[in-house]
């Protein structure tokens, strides 16, 4: 009887090692594949590598879900097992509870093309959270749980080692080594609780930072603009400032609610009034390109709309101010044979395209204005293109010269795995 239940007992050790064993690997396997999707930096260089590792973060992440489920059979005799220990009990009840909200979280993002936009807004704060709290506790966990960490140095040590392992204090437990502890000095903190305070302060010193300024951002959905501050200085330097019309000036949106993350596939490059031209050619009657004073002359239109990128970030109640690009294809003359609007930046490198149709979309943009204020370099000004119907890898950042074409473009995400189908489903 009591040998039956002590094989049963090795059993279940054995596949919850198994499965403690896997679930660390995958934990690391997204950890790092997730820390290079959230890499801004890395766009670019990575490319179509991207959206590959954005698949393989969605099934690793999969997997830690089959992990879960062939877990949760064995759950009961586990918590059992660690009766009389809260902070192993603990421990567990939170692993399992990161699991859970990165795997839904983590569906929802996989699936927001077919969710309203406010699932995906919300599911990715949640991803993020997660992220911010789990990874350092993950770390903590495994670091502190390394066979160097808990070699006992000293037979003082040893007295509180086993005491750990049982579950927190260090009293109560009768002592393991020879000696009564009182018999040899207490040091003031034994090297576990040296190592374990010692990795806790240089994990929060290598994250807090970082996590305030993402609370900072991300999280305050309800302060003004999702820019950054507006003292900031512009890399830009575009003179005379374009003065907003009454509607952009009052911001009659309220203000941006979420904020951009800043993208870009090459070093963000920056412009000056000086040199800068903005061109309309192709097929067109009449081709043109403007000065920035001239292209700040034509006439401007305000416009409130929502702001999705695929990736699960929103920005709502965009208050822009620009010129309607159907207003800009009527007064170039588009010729019978045209049939796509190719957009370029002025990063030398991005592009994207619109047919005809969807170009003439009455809220598409080419943008001046956000918020009442120029818009920043980082967000793509002078001028940014706007199409508050797709998500935004079609909103060209510096634009500054649209092209009337005959054929289809593939644009420099679709060419690197995006869905040239870019609607969002209200
Ligand atoms: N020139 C250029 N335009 C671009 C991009 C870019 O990398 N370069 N990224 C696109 C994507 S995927 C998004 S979500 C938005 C991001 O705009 P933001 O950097 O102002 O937040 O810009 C779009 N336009
Ligand atoms: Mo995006």
């Amino acid at each position: 009887m009591q040998k039956m239940k002590e094989r049963k007992r090795a059993g279940l050790g054995k596949q919850l090692a198994e499965l403690h064993r896997w679930n660390a690997w995958l934990v690391v396997a997204l950890a790092v594949s997730g820390l290079i999707l959230s890499w801004g930096a890395a766009r670019g260089w990575l490319g179509e590598g991207r959206v590959w590792i954005k698949q393989l973060h969605i099934y690793i992440g999969l997997i830690t879900g089959i992990v879960l489920v062939l877990y949760a059979p064995l759950l009961k005799r586990h918590l059992k097992q660690l009766r009389g220990r809260p902070g192993q009990r603990g421990n567990l009840a939170f692993v399992v509870f990161l699991l859970l909200g990165w795997l839904a979280s983590g569906i929802v993002l996989w699936q927001l093309r077919h969710l309203p936009p406010r699932w995906a807004t919300n599911a990715l704060v949640i991803h993020d959270l997660l992220t911010w709290v789990g990874l350092p506790y993950a770390a903590y966990h495994s670091i502190t749980r390394m066979r160097w960490a808990k070699k006992p140095q000293r037979r003082a040590v040893r007295s509180d080692d086993s005491a750990e392992t049982a579950g927190g204090s260090d009293t109560k437990r009768p002592y393991a080594g020879g000696l009564h502890p009182a018999a040899s000095p207490q040091p003031w903190m034994t090297r576990r609780q040296f190592i374990r305070s010692a990795v806790g302060v240089a994990l929060a010193a290598a994250v807090l930072p970082s996590f305030f300024r993402w609370m900072g951002g991300s999280l305050s959905l309800t302060s003004g603009s999702g820019n950054i501050a507006a003292d900031e200085t512009d890399a830009n330097r575009m003179l005379p400032a374009p003065q907003p019309l009454p509607d952009s000036a009052n911001v009659i949106g309220g203000g941006a609610k979420g904020s951009f993350r800043v993208y870009t596939v090459t070093p963000l490059p920056h412009f000056d009034s000086d040199t800068w031209r903005f061109t309309i050619d192709g097929l067109v009657d009449k081709p043109a390109t403007w000065t920035w004073e001239q292209f700040l002359a034509i006439k401007r239109k305000v416009q409130v709309s929502d702001f999705h990128c695929v990736t699960g970030w929103s920005v709502y109640g965009n208050t822009w101010e620009g010129i309607p690009l159907a207003q800009l294809l009527d007064a170039a003359g588009v010729r019978a044979n045209a049939q796509f609007v190719k957009f370029y930046s002025g990063d030398g490198e991005y592009t994207d395209a619109l047919s005809l149709e969807q170009a003439r979309m009455k809220d598409v943009l080419v943008a001046v204005l956000h918020d009442g204020k120029p818009i920043h370099r980082d967000y793509g000004g002078p001028v940014r293109l706007i199409v508050p119907g797709m998500y935004a890898y079609k909103s060209v950042k510096w634009l500054d010269r649209i092209e009337l074409i005959d054929k289809p473009h593939i644009g420099y995400w679709e060419e690197r795995g995006y869905d040239n189908d870019a609607w969002v489903k209200a």
